[in-house]
């Protein structure tokens, strides 16, 4: 079987949707869109400060010869109608978190590629690396950006989690359908007309301060500015992706994982009654967890002040008298006051 059969073959069976590999060069194209983003002041808060280093794959693994970028699925169908006093949360928030689940994956790779490839040291990546992922799976051919500024992983849409895994031998560079298309205009202003708060300025051009997937994670108080434009979103946010008509055709995931332990619909009224314990019981697998309780409680509070039911009246009212954080109890006065202006 020749190289780049077997390492298909791997890569299939270690459970990805989709790969492509490219040396392990600096991903010089993502430089000056990162510069950009920081001289215009929508450099996301969430990541490494220094650029040079965030595409250069080197200073992840110092002998990497080859970067696989990797892709896995996690459309799971559909969520159906919200009940009442329900929360939403975004699709990637509804399975056992995805860390989980390509560090995983990406450990019997890194097996695989040791035992039958002449691998010696490897190194992985997803999400909370300093490395840009979308960049190298750009790069590489795995997808291309959309207007929402995520990547489109034929026939998966945008449906997919990246990760990459970088190792010390040369593999053959394989590239995606969609390789190398930087040079693309992006031009579809779909999912820029549907996002609620105008964090897409432009098609690939986002202020992430402004987005309601940042906004619903970042701790402390909730922006005035945005308390009614985050609707009945609990945690993440779709609506970009939900706007784009390449979506509309993606092939469903096979991954179990990813279907819903805790969503699509979180009963608000319950989350907020929730002690610490049955919060990690509920939570503890998903990848919301990390923020903690108090910062989903504070976003439950606004939900339910925009849906303005009387019934979550009793339960506001709790929370905005013994709430241990300020925060949250802040979100419950400000959803007592909308309840009673709907009533
Ligand atoms: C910080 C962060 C966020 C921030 C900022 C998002 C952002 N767009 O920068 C917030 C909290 C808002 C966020 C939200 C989400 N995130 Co996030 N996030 C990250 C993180 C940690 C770093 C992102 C980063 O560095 N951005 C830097 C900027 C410059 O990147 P960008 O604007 O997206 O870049 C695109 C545009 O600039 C565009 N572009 C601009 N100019 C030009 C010019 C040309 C010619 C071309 C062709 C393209 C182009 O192309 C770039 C690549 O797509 C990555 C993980 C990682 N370590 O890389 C995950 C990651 C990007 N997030 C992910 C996900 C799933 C999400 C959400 C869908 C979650 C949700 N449902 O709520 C949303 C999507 C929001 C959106 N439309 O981007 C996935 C994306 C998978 C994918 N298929 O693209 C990643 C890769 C995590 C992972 N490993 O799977 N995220």
């Amino acid at each position: 079987m020749a190289v780049i059969e077997k390492l298909a073959q791997l890569i299939t069976d270690c459970g990805f949707d989709a790969f492509a590999v490219m040396p392990a060069v600096k991903v010089t194209k993502m430089g000056p869109i990162l510069e950009r983003a920081k001289a215009e002041d929508r450099y996301p808060r969430f990541v490494d400060d220094d650029i040079a280093k965030r595409i250069n794959p080197s200073a992840l693994h110092q002998n990497a010869k080859s970067v696989i970028s990797l892709a896995v699925s996690y459309y799971t169908g559909d969520p159906g109608p919200r009940p009442p006093l329900h929360g939403t949360l975004s699709r990637s928030a509804w399975g056992v978190d995805y860390h989980t689940v390509l560090n995983e994956r990406m450990d019997r790779l890194i097996s695989g590629l040791k035992q039958s490839f002449g691998a010696q040291e490897c190194a992985k990546a997803v999400d909370t690396s300093f490395l840009v992922d979308r960049a190298l799976a750009i790069e590489s051919g795995l997808g291309y950006p959309g207007s929402n500024c995520c990547v489109y992983v034929p026939p998966y849409g945008s449906w997919v989690f990246l990760g990459e895994v970088l190792v010390d031998v040369e593999l053959p560079v394989t590239k995606g359908e969609a390789a190398d298309n930087w040079a693309e205009p992006i031009e579809c202003p779909a999912c820029v007309q549907a996002c609620p708060t105008n964090a897409l300025l432009a098609p690939g051009v986002i202020r992430p301060e402004r987005c309601l997937s940042y906004l619903t994670q970042k701790s402390g108080s909730f922006p005035l500015e945005f308390r009614e434009k985050l609707g009945s979103r609990l945690w993440g946010c779709d609506t970009c992706q939900q706007a784009c008509a390449q979506n509309r055709a993606a092939r469903p995931s096979r991954h179990r994982e990813f279907e819903p332990i805790v969503g699509p619909h979180v009963d608000l009224i319950y989350l907020l009654e929730m002690d610490n314990a049955q919060f990690k019981a509920q939570f503890g697998r998903t990848s919301i967890a990390w923020r903690g309780k108090n910062v989903l409680q504070r976003n439950a509070c606004l939900v339910l002040g925009n849906e303005g039911r009387s019934e979550a009246v009793p339960v506001l009212t709790r929370t905005a008298e013994n709430h241990p954080s300020p925060h949250v109890r802040e979100a419950a006065q400000w959803a007592l006051a909308k309840i009673s202006q709907a009533d």
